[in-house]
């Protein structure tokens, strides 16, 4: 497969939490369309990851977990590269050489490096503000000309784009510049309880996590925070919570949401929250049984992860060792 003209896909995920409906709707379920028509690459970022402080064991845990999730929502190992980060060395060395062509300003001007910095202020580490090179070596080793991700990472792209644009300026055309690739419906959901913010791993009651229990997505969507305008109307800046419901209601399925709010018309915000409560529980099901099924298989994941990596290798050195004589480093 990885020598097929089609199109390359590059995208990652954290394992520094449970997976979320935000991370679902706003990038796996993307990555399992994209399955057929491009040549993907799926990988788990347990380097990233490390920017904050994680227990080992959990960390080990939550990279199994989230390998048998991606392959429950669809992500298809025979189709796919399905890889983790810190078994593919390059990663780590092509993000050195980026982080040499990348300025302390761009680096500054980053919103999820202010906000974490904000959040973990006790562990501004080097790492935490040098992440976003480390997000473009992950795109750039494999050429990758998309990459599916929720909105919030668009500037990450970007300065990906920026820094690719400026190596290749000098050395001639080593990388692929790659375009973000945002869906339309679900790029940002939002929190259940604060309505203004990005649904996160970090707010569990504002959160629905893949692997919730019927009864735990239930309960969440119950307490979902909503408005005193008392109509069903999708308008994010007046009525964020309510629009939130809506967006998640036509995201899960794939109703336009005119046709959304001709169906909620007159209703009160009870049935909206059951309705979309409802359909997320169906959604997540399937998911849910599927992973725990793989978790009791590890031989299987196992073996996916590391014919992943042999695979994702392959791509990665041919890419690291074109920059390593483009910069004039001696053949190994
Ligand atoms: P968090 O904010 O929950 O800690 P994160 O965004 O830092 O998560 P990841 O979990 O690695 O990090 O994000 C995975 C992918 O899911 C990214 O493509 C991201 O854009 C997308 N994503 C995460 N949360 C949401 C959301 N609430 N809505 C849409 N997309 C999201
Ligand atoms: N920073 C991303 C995760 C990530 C990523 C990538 C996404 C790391 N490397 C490469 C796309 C491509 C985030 O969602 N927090």
């Amino acid at each position: 497969m990885e020598n097929t003209a089609k199109k390359r896909i590059f995208s990652g995920i954290q394992p520094s939490g449970e997976l979320t409906l935000g991370s679902y709707m706003g990038a796996i379920r993307n990555w399992t369309v994209l399955q057929d028509a491009y040549d993907c690459v799926y990988c788990i970022v347990d380097l990233h990851t490390i920017t904050v402080r994680q227990n080992p064991a959990d960390l080990r845990r939550r990279c199994m977990a989230q390998l048998a999730q991606y392959v429950a929502c669809g992500l298809d190992p025979e189709k796919s590269i399905l890889f983790i980060q810190s078994h593919v060395p390059e990663h780590a060395e092509l993000s050195w050489i980026l982080g040499c062509y990348t300025q302390f300003g761009e680096l500054s001007r980053m919103t999820q490096f202010k906000q974490k910095s904000q959040r973990h202020a006790d562990n501004i580490n080097a790492g935490l503000f040098t992440y976003p090179v480390l997000m473009a070596a992950d795109i750039l080793l494999y050429q990758a000309d998309l990459v599916p991700v929720g909105a919030d990472q668009k500037q990450h792209v970007e300065l990906c784009r920026d820094i690719a644009l400026r190596f290749n300026h000098i050395y001639g055309d080593i990388f692929t510049i790659p375009e973000p690739f945002i869906p339309e419906i679900g790029a940002r959901v939002m929190s259940l309880n604060h309505p203004e913010d990005k649904m996160s791993k970090s707010d569990p009651e504002g959160c629905v996590f893949l692997l919730d229990k019927p009864e735990d997505i239930k309960r969440k969507f119950k307490r979902a925070v909503t408005d005193s305008e008392a109509h069903i109307d999708y308008n994010p800046e007046k009525q964020p919570g309510v629009s939130n419901l809506l967006s998640i209601y036509c995201a899960a399925t794939g109703k336009a949401m005119p046709d959304a709010l001709a169906q909620f018309d007159g209703q009160g915000y009870g049935n909206l929250k059951s309705a979309v409560g409802e359909i997320v529980i169906e959604t997540l099901r399937p998911i849910r049984e599927e992973t725990e099924r793989l978790l009791k298989d590890k031989a299987y994941l196992e073996n996916i992860y590391k014919t992943g990596a042999e695979r994702a290798s392959r791509i990665a050195r041919r890419t690291l060792l074109k920059a390593h004589k483009k910069l004039g480093f001696l053949p190994r």
